[in-house]
């Protein structure tokens, strides 16, 4: 076998070789693989098994939940659950923390998860993923006390998502690089396809809902204004963009070939604080961006810096190429 067909297995354990990760870590990444195969397997049989639609629920975001939200989510909470080690699990569709542990201790995890990001995809058979956040505690916690939960970004020891597209892939950093595993069908093992990922430090693609032009504060649309003003514009060159509704799609496009994401804070969502949820959205993706060489800011903050107040708190999110995320940051400085 070439090194380029290793499985995630041996991956991880060559990990442990290299860099000293614990064998409950690599357990728990296994689980998190297996519950992102059975999520992969139900959206691909969604439309044979009647599990597309909307239940009769909304999730403490106030939105509708999908069958398959519910689906994805009772799947990372039961594979989650197998490792002696996590003390709580915190979900995008579940309002409270599940303690799991009577008494945590320092050492053991919290898993923060988004089981299913960018769901309205689901109705149009377009991509959508599953976001990860898994923290090792430095002290005793106390079950039923959610604030123990609110831990910075930069605590991360690991994070990761499964993108559903037209095959599945599993991106995962734990803190040494970021690599890729593509979902091989029938092994059904997910095996090392994208090594090493970086994202250039420039580039000329920027992925926002321009529909929410007229409610962006003053430093996004002048930013906006001028990758549209092409090359007589002040950057000197024509900007493509790209907006597919699903994080985790406009993500592994900017992995895969530089770009840069916004959803900031506007007049809209400025009550909420942002519209996605820094605890299982950002935090996860800013450590992957900041890995594979690229930055995460709020437009005034790196975002593995900001100081939770709630569990499924928001916030502005800018990341991508190094270069093209540091001007946008200083026109926030600047405007
Ligand atoms: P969700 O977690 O409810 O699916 O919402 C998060 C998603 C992101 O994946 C995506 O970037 C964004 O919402 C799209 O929002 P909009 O529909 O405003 O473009
Ligand atoms: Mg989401």
């Amino acid at each position: 076998m070439t090194e380029h067909q290793m499985t995630f297995r041996q991956f991880l354990l060559q990990d442990q070789r290299r860099h000293g990760i614990s064998d409950d870590l690599i357990f728990l990444l296994e689980d998190v693989a297996t519950a992102c195969r059975i999520i992969s397997n139900q959206i691909r049989s969604g439309a044979f098994s009647d599990n597309l639609g909307s239940t009769d629920t909304t999730n403490v975001q106030g939105e509708t939940q999908k069958q398959l939200d519910v689906i994805a989510n009772d799947e990372f909470v039961r594979h989650c659950s197998n490792c002696s080690r996590v003390a709580a699990l915190v979900s995008e569709e579940v309002d409270e923390v599940y303690w799991l542990k009577a008494a945590p201790e320092a050492g053991d995890y919290i898993v923060y998860f988004d089981p299913l990001d960018g769901s309205s995809n689901l109705d149009v058979n377009l991509s959508v993923g599953s976001i990860f956040s898994i923290v090792e505690t430095t002290r005793a916690l106390d079950p039923g006390d959610d604030a123990s939960v609110l831990r910075r970004g930069s605590e991360q020891i690991c994070a990761g998502y499964a993108i559903y597209g037209p095959s599945t892939a599993l991106i995962v950093t734990t803190g040494t690089g970021v690599n890729g595993f593509t979902h091989q069908q029938g092994t059904g093992e997910f095996r090392l396809t994208y090594r090493d990922m970086t994202i250039p430090p420039e580039t000329r693609e920027f992925a926002i809902n321009a529909s929410r032009r007229l409610a962006w504060e003053a430093p996004v649309q002048r930013y906006f204004d001028e990758c549209l003003a092409g090359t007589d514009g002040p950057r000197g060159a024509s900007f493509n963009m790209r907006w597919t509704a699903s994080m985790v799609a406009d993500v592994h496009r900017i992995l895969t070939r530089g770009g840069v994401f916004l959803y900031p804070v506007d007049s809209g969502n400025r009550d909420q604080g942002g519209k996605l949820r820094l605890m299982y959205e950002a935090n996860p993706m800013a450590l992957i961006v900041e890995q594979a060489g690229g930055a995460a800011t709020t437009g005034s903050q790196r975002i593995m810096d900001v100081e939770p107040t709630s569990h499924h708190q928001r916030v502005s999110v800018i990341l991508g190429s190094r270069d093209e995320v540091a001007l946008i940051e200083s026109y926030h400085g600047s405007v």
